[in-house]
């Protein structure tokens, strides 16, 4: 079959206007690997400002793979105004439907949503086209007449080493190597993910408690001596969540790469570090970590239930500059609770730790979709989420990049946040001064970007019926 894979490009909006890319779509690229295994022809598109309406007439199956909230506005627009084959296989999977996969399915109208893990799912999903009985793929959400059925969740994959490498080569090389990426540097590099998944529970975090997937060392060294004979890489950086959470994991990736002779950069909690993981992550070439840090205040990290000591804070960016390794630090400003004190407190931190800091990027908090602040909402005095009563069903507002949204407190405590984020932002800024001019960003169209979406009456939010197809419903429905 001919199938197409859709993914949205967003930019760097740190750079935007040089118009840096960001790194690939890796859920996207996981799943077209899988797909064009079993033997399908498989085309990647990216969605952006310059081409949302691009042709599909020519494939048989469409997937669209919405890796963020903030960008489903894109595919809204792309599947009510681009052309399709008549008969054309709808797919939807991605983070944002594996959020919501009954609304995904209403609002872009699909004949099915992958839930979770999309490798396998997919291939099956593909394999039912001609019959559309989807009843025995477990992890998927699909319609019949007016019910949406929703099958046992799939199990999650334990040995991801099996999983095929990312279909990297069926998008251009630009929009995988680069060399204006790691710290400042122009190594040649890409981007790779040594595993999923995330055991922790900060509140204001997508990925919180999702269950934890490692690749091997051996797998890992594979893929790169791959990438470097291919496309000749010197270095590389690690995409996904926290790179630290089974040390030994650690080790044994640190050990089988250390002959590779590439420069590295990956993230981690600060309470994950210690002399020796360090010394040895510097002798396999590592050569900056980018911390979650998020503030130098303990009440804020308690309130976003962390798990992190400002104390942590210190040990770790002292024991890393210590060794060798560039910091990169991370920080949330205007998670609920915050005021001129604990912002004071994490420029008082700032202070303290500057010397060993490399680089800061600086964030305004957001609830994301998905996160325990957003499915709590109320408990936060949060406003513009879904569970609004007069919700605008603008899910293009869930991005991290110049987001100057009011979702808590009173005007008051909002006028106070502007003003502590103003002093946080002139102090990172003097300190480590960025390279763009922020007065002249223009418009972000990619998130902004946003079309009326035609609901049929059927199937209005909140007024279908939702079925769990276990095996006997399955019985009662279909006789089988
Ligand atoms: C790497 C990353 C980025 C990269 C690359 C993004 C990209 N294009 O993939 C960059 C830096 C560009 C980025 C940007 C943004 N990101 Co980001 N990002 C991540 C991160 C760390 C990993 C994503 C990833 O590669 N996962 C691994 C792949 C394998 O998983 P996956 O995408 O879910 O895909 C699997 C399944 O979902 C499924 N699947 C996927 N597509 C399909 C399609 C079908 C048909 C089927 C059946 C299955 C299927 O199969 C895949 C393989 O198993 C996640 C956190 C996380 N750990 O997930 C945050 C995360 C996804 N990002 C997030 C956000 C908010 C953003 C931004 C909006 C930030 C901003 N600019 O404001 C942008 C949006 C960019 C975009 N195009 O989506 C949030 C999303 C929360 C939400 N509800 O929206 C997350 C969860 C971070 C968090 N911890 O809260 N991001
Ligand atoms: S912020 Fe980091 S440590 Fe916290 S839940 Fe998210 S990925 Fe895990």
């Amino acid at each position: 079959m001919k199938v197409a894979v859709i993914y949205p490009e967003v930019l760097d909006m740190a750079r935007y206007r040089e118009m840096r890319k960001e790194f690939p779509p890796f859920g996207a690229l996981y799943i077209a690997a899988s797909i064009e295994a079993a033997g399908h022809d498989v085309s990647i598109i990216k969605l952006n400002p310059f081409n949302l309406h691009p042709d599909l007439s020519a494939f048989e199956a469409v997937a669209f793979s919405i890796s963020a909230s903030a960008t489903f506005n894109m595919f809204l627009e792309c599947r009510q105004y681009s052309n399709f084959h008549t008969s054309a296989l709808l797919m939807a999977g991605g983070v944002h439907a594996n959020l919501f996969p009954e609304q995904t399915l209403i609002d872009l109208d699909v004949d099915i949503v992958g839930i979770g893990e999309g490798e396998d799912t997919v291939i099956e999903i593909l394999r039912h086209s001609d019959t559309r009985d989807f009843s025995k793929i477990s992890g998927v959400c699909f319609r019949k007449n007016d019910t949406i059925y929703k099958t046992p969740a799939r199990q999650i994959e334990k040995n991801i080493d099996r999983f095929l490498y990312p279909a990297r080569h069926l998008i251009p090389i630009d929009d995988f190597v680069m060399s204006n990426r790691m710290s400042n540097t122009n190594i040649k590099m890409t981007h790779i993910m040594p595993g999923r998944g995330c055991p922790f529970p900060c509140r204001y975090c997508a990925s919180a408690q999702t269950k934890v997937q490692y690749r091997s060392g051996g797998n890992l060294r594979q893929e790169l001596l791959m990438l470097r004979e291919n496309y000749s890489i010197d270095g590389f950086a690690v995409v996904g969540n926290d790179f630290i959470l089974s040390k030994s994991n650690v080790y044994d990736i640190c050990a089988e790469i250390e002959s590779l002779n590439l420069s590295w950069a990956t993230l981690s909690r600060v309470d994950r570090v210690d002399k020796d993981i360090l010394t040895k992550m510097k002798s396999s070439g590592c050569f900056e970590i980018e911390f979650g840090v998020e503030s130098g205040s303990q009440q804020i990290l308690d309130a976003m239930d962390k798990r992190a000591t400002v104390d942590q804070v210190i040990n770790a960016l002292r024991l890393t500059y210590e060794s060798g390794i560039k910091n990169k630090v991370f920080l949330v400003h205007g998670y609920p609770g915050e005021n001129m004190q604990t912002v004071a407190e994490t420029i008082a931190l700032l202070d303290k730790v500057g010397d060993w800091i490399e680089r800061v990027s600086l964030f305004r908090f957001v609830p994301l979709p998905g996160t325990h602040v957003y499915k709590n909402a109320a408990q936060f005095g949060i406003r513009g989420t879904d569970a609004d009563k007069n919700w605008d069903g603008d899910w293009g507002k869930y991005h991290i990049h110049h987001n100057h949204h009011h979702w808590w407190g009173s005007d008051k405590d909002f006028e106070n946040l502007n003003h502590s984020f103003n002093e946080l932002q002139a102090y990172v800024e003097q300190r480590w001064p960025s390279k763009y001019d922020r007065n002249i960003l223009p418009e972000d169209r990619w998130q902004n970007q946003r079309q009326q979406l035609v609901k049929s009456d059927k199937f209005l939010r909140g007024h279908f019926k939702i079925e769990n197809l276990i095996p006997d419903q399955r019985k009662m429905i279909w006789g089988k």
